[in-house]
């Protein structure tokens, strides 16, 4: 877990460096003070589990086990990554891990996942969805109608709310009535506990207990993770919105440090052995940039090429 969260953490400053230098075209939303609502949530799935996410959602791809190299050449826009290099930060995708996609449209990824364990259920394939979405997605039609039939079907579905506070420059209480956002999902029937998203082991508690009861038949869970991003919403981002003391503050409650503190203190890990993991770490990343940088962009000819349209044709 540790490993993990170091891996998405170094991916992502990696990126912040390409994107500074002109290298990374378009938006990119980093996830950094993020990292363990997705590696307690992932690491208690199973490998073939569905999952949709975020544009926020690098986090959550590489904690489900996204190969770097690929997601760090969709970065670049190369033809190598899990796009084909035409779908960039936002639109990450590979089913062969359960990732059903990253959605740059708010709320978009829930209503997906529900189908997915829509499918699982009427299968009886043995496996679950979860969804990772934003504060700023409760006030959309969808999100709302898809907690009422998820719960209505018993769907076996993880709701995972990461609370970050903000959406966009948009602070939770000027848009939510609620105390909690769990709140809201109680409004549905459904079981919703609220959850430290910066502490991996609880984590992966609540995301265990939901998944072992969505398999029990019993439905779905809401899990709402409190945490919060160190960056901007976007890379430029001029953050008026919230005074630096306040990022300070929850910066001295970064999931790595705190998982680091508790590997040293319950389990003895020394520092060696962390320099070791981090030293894989950095040269996991400069390998996946070098990837990304050798390998060619898509063929203007292939942009039409995994393009879903039909042709119209008006006769009369
Ligand atoms: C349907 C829709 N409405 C508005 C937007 C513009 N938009 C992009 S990100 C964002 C804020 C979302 O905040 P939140 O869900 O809390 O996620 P966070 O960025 O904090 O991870 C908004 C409103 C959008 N992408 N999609
Ligand atoms: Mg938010």
């Amino acid at each position: 877990m540790y490993e993990r969260m170091k891996l998405i953490r170094a991916f992502e400053e990696a990126v912040v460096q390409l994107y500074t230098g002109g290298e990374v075209r378009g938006s990119f939303h980093p996830s950094i003070g993020q990292e363990a609502t997705a590696v307690g949530g992932c690491f208690a799935l199973a490998p073939e589990d569905y999952m949709t996410c975020t544009y926020r959602g690098h986090n959550a791809c590489i904690a489900k086990g996204i190969d770097v190299n690929a997601a760090m050449a969709e970065m670049l826009g190369k033809r190598t990554g899990v796009s084909k290099g035409k779908g960039g930060s936002m639109h990450w995708t590979d089913p062969s891990i359960g990732l059903l996609g990253e959605n740059a449209i708010v709320g978009a990824g829930v209503p997906i996942a529900a189908g997915a364990a829509l499918t699982a259920q009427l299968d009886n394939s043995g496996r679950v969805a979860l969804t990772y979405f934003g504060d700023g997605a409760i006030n959309q039609g969808m999100f709302l109608e898809t907690l009422n039939i998820a719960q209505l079907w018993k769907l076996p579905l993880i709701l995972v709310c990461e609370n970050n506070l903000y959406a966009e420059m948009t602070p939770l209480a000027d848009s939510n009535p609620h105390r909690s956002i769990a709140e809201r999902a109680c409004g549905f029937a459904m079981r919703a506990v609220t959850v430290d998203g910066n502490d991996v082991l609880a984590m992966y508690d609540a995301v265990a207990e939901a998944r072992e009861r969505a398999l029990a038949g019993e439905g779905p869970t809401f899990i709402e993770a409190l945490t919060y991003r160190h960056l901007g919403h976007m890379i430029g981002d001029p953050e008026t919105y919230r005074t630096k003391e306040e990022v300070a503050e929850w910066k001295k409650r970064d999931p790595i440090l705190r998982l680091r503190e508790h590997l040293a203190g319950q389990h003895a890990v020394s520092d060696d052995e962390f320099a070791a993991i981090d030293a894989r770490v950095t040269q996991r990343i400069a390998d996946a940039v070098a990837f990304a940088k050798q390998s060619p962009a898509p063929a203007p000819e292939e942009v039409w090429d995994d393009v879903w349209a039909q042709e119209l044709t008006i006769d009369d």
